[in-house]
């Protein structure tokens, strides 16, 4: 059994930030559950590109407001507190924060620990485990 709180998961090395978010990675791939979960804050008026081509990503938003805008079709979707998305086709998108979001995201394949979006807004399929 694994039982984990997000008040400790912060002061840990689970608690990984970015310019535009910050995110706690409750369950990752050392813990064998073939996805990782974590619990996201997207920060007030930001932009992200993001193009998980390595990964699928399930995300359900717990607090806040912003939208998606998908690339490949230009089609702008209103992201609010129950909506969830998931990013069946790996679609390239911007997710905008109008205030700050709370975000529930699920990974397939889960992550490592480390990752942070490179220059195409992707994760890379290896990376630093986090060792706690
Ligand atoms: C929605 C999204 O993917 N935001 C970026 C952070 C990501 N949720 C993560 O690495 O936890």
């Amino acid at each position: 059994m694994i039982v984990r709180n997000l008040e400790e998961a912060v002061k840990s090395e689970r608690r990984v930030q970015s310019k535009t978010w910050e995110s706690i990675r409750l369950l990752l791939r050392s813990d064998g559950m073939g996805f990782s979960l974590h619990i996201t804050t997207i920060y007030a008026n930001t932009e992200t590109l993001i193009w998980y081509k390595n990964h699928l990503e399930a995300v359900y938003c717990i607090s806040g407001e912003g939208e998606i805008e998908t690339l490949d079709d230009n089609k702008i979707y209103p992201i609010y507190p129950g909506t969830l998305y998931a990013l069946n086709k790996h679609d390239k998108h911007i997710l905008r924060s109008k205030v700050e979001m709370q975000i529930l995201c699920v990974f397939n394949p889960p992550l490592h620990g480390k990752e942070v979006h490179d220059t195409s807004g992707s994760y890379p399929l290896e990376a630093e485990e986090i060792q706690c």
